[in-house]
C-alpha cells in the first residue's frame, strides 16, 4: 500500500501493520512530515546536529530512517535561536528526513553541576562554560519548537533507578504536571509531535500511574524513559511488561536510550517500536565493531596482519571495501578516518538488524530470529 497518509492536524500518525503471532511485536509506520518510516526502528544519535564522524550522505547509503538529536545541547552552543535563523535543525544540517529532539531532561543530569528541581523546572549550570540555566517544561518546547524536530519530547525527571517509592512517586506526579505544562506551551501542534515520557523506575503502580496521567493528555506518542540506566534486563523486560499494557495500542512506543543487540529484540516482542542510542557511534570512533559474531575490538594485536574484509554480512562501504588489517591500522595511527569506517558499520549493523527484525515480525518467526541473533551475538556463551 503506498498511499501516504496524511492528516493536517497530526505530524505524526502510527500505522499497525501486524502483530508477530507468538509475540506482542508490532510491524508498523509511522508517518511524518519528513517521510515515512517503518518499525521497529533504530535511530542513530546526532547530539550536536551531527551523528558523529557520519555524514548525511552516510545515513542516506545505510538506510538510517529517523534520527535523534538533543535540545540540552543546541540551546548551550549554537543556541536554537541560530537554528532558527538558519532556517531550522532540517536545514541546519542537511537531513531531510524526520527527527527527533530529545528535552534535556537526561543530558541536564548527566552532564551538568549543581542540579536544583523545583515545581518550576531545573536549575543548573552548562558543561561548556558553566553559566547558570534554567530549563523548564515550557523552555524545553520554545526550544524544540525553534529548532522544528518532527517529534519533541517533554521534559521529564529521568529518575535513577533506585530511588525510593516516595520520591519516585513525587516525581511522576511532577514530570506528568510538565508534560500538561508542555501541551499548552506548543506553538505548532499541527507540526511537530509531543511525546510524553512514562517513568516509574521499577515501580508496578508508579509506572501505571505515570502512563495513565500522560495517557489522559492524549498525546502523539508515548516514551519509556529511566531504563539502561544500570538495571539488569530483567529487569527491564519486567518494567516494559507491566507498563506497555498502560499505552494506547494506535500511537508509536519509544524506548530511550537502547542499543544493545537483544534488548532491542526483548523490548520489540514486549511492543516497543522506536530506539536510539549512542553505542553504536561511541564504541566505534574507540574501535569496536559491532557484527553478527559479536563485537571486535578492532585495535586488537591479532588484526594487524588479518587480511579478511572489517566485515562480510554488512553492506556498508567500509566492510566491503577494507581489511580488518587496514582499519587496525587506522586506529594504531590515530588516523580519524578508521572513525567514519567503524561508526558507519556499526549504524548499519543495527540498522539491518532492524531490517531483518521487520522481516521476521513479518513472517511471524520472531523467536526464532531471536534465538539465532543471541547465539551468534555471544550473548549466553561462556
Ligand atoms: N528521559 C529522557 N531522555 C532519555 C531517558 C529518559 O529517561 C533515557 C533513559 N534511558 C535516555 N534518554 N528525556
Amino acid at each position: 500500500k503506498e498511499e501516504y497518509l496524511h492528516d493536517p492536524k497530526r505530524p505524526v500518525i502510527y500505522e499497525l501493520l501486524h502483530v508477530e503471532k507468538h509475540t506482542g511485536a508490532r510491524l508498523g509506520r509511522i508517518y511524518t512530515r519528513h517521510g515515512v518510516v517503518h518499525t521497529p526502528m533504530f535511530m542513530p544519535v546526532g547530539t550536536q546536529a551531527s551523528v558523529k564522524n557520519v555524514s548525511p550522505r552516510d545515513l542516506d547509503e545505510i538506510n538510517a530512517q529517523f534520527i535523534l538529536s538533543n535540545t540540552y545541547h543546541l540551546w548551550v552552543r549554537p543556541g536554537d535561536d541560530l537554528i532558527a535563523k538558519a532556517g531550522g535543525l532540517h536545514k541546519f544540517m542537511q537531513w531531510d528526513g524526520p527527527i527527533l529532539t530529545d528535552s534535556g531532561g537526561f543530558q541536564v543530569w548527566s552532564l551538568s553541576n549543581n542540579n536544583k528541581i523545583s515545581e518550576e523546572g531545573v536549575d543548573f549550570r552548562n558543561h561548556v562554560d558553566g553559566s547558570p540555566m534554567f530549563l523548564s517544561p515550557e523552555v524545553a518546547m520554545r526550544i524544540q519548537n525553534n529548532l522544528g524536530s518532527d517529534v519533541m519530547m517533554q521534559l521529564d525527571e529521568a529518575i535513577p533507578y533506585f530511588e525510593s517509592y516516595d520520591y519516585v512517586k513525587n516525581s511522576v506526579e511532577r514530570t506528568t504536571r510538565w508534560a500538561a505544562r508542555a501541551k499548552i506551551a506548543h506553538q505548532r501542534p499541527e507540526e511537530q509531535a509531543l511525546f510524553g515520557i512514562v517513568q516509574g523506575a521499577g515501580f508496578k503502580a508508579l509506572r501505571q500511574l505515570s502512563a495513565e496521567g500522560l495517557v489522559d493528555l492524549d498525546l502523539p506518542g508515548y516514551a519509556v524513559g529511566g531504563l539502561s540506566v544500570g538495571e539488569t534486563k530483567e529487569e527491564m523486560n519486567r518494567v516494559l511488561d507491566f507498563t506497555m499494557p498502560w499505552l494506547p495500542k494506535d500511537k508509536p512506543r519509544y524506548l530511550m536510550g537502547v542499543a544493545a543487540p537483544d534488548s532491542l529484540i526483548d523490548s520489540a516482542i514486549r511492543g516497543i517500536d522506536m530506539f536510539d542510542s549512542v553505542l553504536p557511534t561511541r564504541i566505534g570512533r574507540n574501535g569496536t565493531l559491532m557484527t553478527k559474531q559479536g563485537r571486535i575490538v578492532i585495535t586488537n594485536g591479532k588484526y594487524k596482519d588479518d587480511f579478511s574484509l572489517i566485515d562480510e554480512e554488512t553492506e556498508d562501504f567500509g566492510s566491503q571495501h577494507f581489511t580488518k588489517a587496514y582499519l587496525h591500522h587506522l586506529f594504531k595511527a590515530n588516523e580519524l578516518y578508521g572513525q567514519n569506517i567503524a561508526s558507519v558499520h556499526n549504524l548499519r549493523y543495527l540498522l539491518k538488524l532492524m531490517e531483518d527484525m521487520r522481516r521476521a515480525i513479518y513472517d511471524d518467526n520472531l523467536l526464532d530470529f531471536r534465538q539465532d541473533v543471541l547465539e551468534n551475538y555471544g550473548y549466553n556463551k561462556p
